[in-house]
């Protein structure tokens, strides 16, 4: 019967997004869509200063397609602290949090990562800041920063949410970013990589018969699976990659039994006030989603 009702209720809630998802071509409904353009246009005349020329290509880029990788990489001797320092916490159990659907451990968020790895900070790159300088213009903030690894799922148990594993767009407010950084060495689409669909790509899919989390009819589905359409995050530890989460259908790959793999993400929001301190890290706070009890 409660198996019934959920169906009911899960088959009520995708028919009530299917409007919001013909227009806007993702799955943020009209309140996460509406005015979020107008939001980023409103910013952008009050930019403060000149633009570096590439760092304006790359937003434009993320304006088009939803998705950028800044020119540089970390230092390498950041990108070591960052591995030291995920090597030693994750398997702290009073520093870490399992939070899988289903299968609790397959997915490992480490609580306040910066005050663990402070050598995080590091990862978001001058050629990052310049990005994101030129997408709001210089109008935003970290919402929080996050470290976490993801590890094998079962055969039986790939079609379920577990973590990020099945293609899905998550439901921020148009206007939010995420920064990936790879901290994982060897990273590979066999191997595990995040991958997604640009832009153009998702619109496609989402209004030719994307259903939820991975399932997909007809035209949509075919062009959700093809490997030659979809983008994998497989460049080298310490490189990054700004995707607009929202709007690019995105999943975790899944390592390969025994393996797991690493990643750090930032999350930029438009700030609205203030000036802008020298230290974007001032005052950020634990992220309330990584806590027992949560899910992935
Ligand atoms: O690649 C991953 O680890 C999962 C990423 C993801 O799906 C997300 O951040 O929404």
């Amino acid at each position: 019967m409660v198996a019934i009702r959920s169906r009911v209720v899960y088959a009520r809630q995708t028919m009530a997004a299917l409007p919001a998802r013909m227009v806007y071509g993702n799955d943020a409904w009209a309140r996460n869509n509406k005015g979020q353009q107008r939001t980023l246009r409103d910013l952008r005349t009050r930019q403060p200063g000149p633009i570096d020329a590439v760092a304006q290509r790359l937003a434009d880029q993320i304006d088009d397609l939803g998705y950028a990788l800044p020119e540089t990489a970390a230092a390498p001797d950041v990108v070591r602290a960052v591995q030291d320092g995920y090597a030693d916490v994750i398997d702290d159990p009073a520093a870490t949090v399992d939070m899988g659907r289903r299968i609790r451990h397959v997915v490992r968020y480490v609580k306040n990562p910066l005050q663990h790895v402070p050598a995080m900070r590091d990862l978001l790159t001058p050629s990052a800041v310049d990005v994101l300088d030129a997408f709001y213009a210089g109008w935003w903030e970290i919402q929080h920063v996050r470290m976490w690894r993801i590890a094998h799922i079962p055969p039986h148990e790939q079609r379920f949410h577990h973590y990020g594993n099945q293609w899905h767009c998550d439901q921020h407010p148009t206007t939010t970013l995420k920064l990936f950084v790879q901290i994982s060495d060897g990273v590979t689409p066999e191997n595990g990589a995040f991958r997604f669909h640009d832009v153009p790509n998702t619109r496609r899919i989402m209004r030719t018969g994307f259903i939820d989390n991975g399932h997909a009819v007809g035209p949509a589905r075919r062009l959700m699976e093809d490997p030659r359409s979809a983008r994998y995050f497989d460049v080298p530890a310490g490189r990054s990659a700004f995707c607009n989460t929202t709007r690019c259908l995105h999943r975790a790959g899944i390592p390969p039994e025994g393996t797991t793999r690493g990643m750090v993400q930032f999350t930029f929001v438009p700030r609205t006030s203030g000036p802008r301190g020298a230290d974007p890290f001032a005052g950020l706070r634990p992220d309330p989603n990584v806590a027992e009890g949560n899910f992935a």
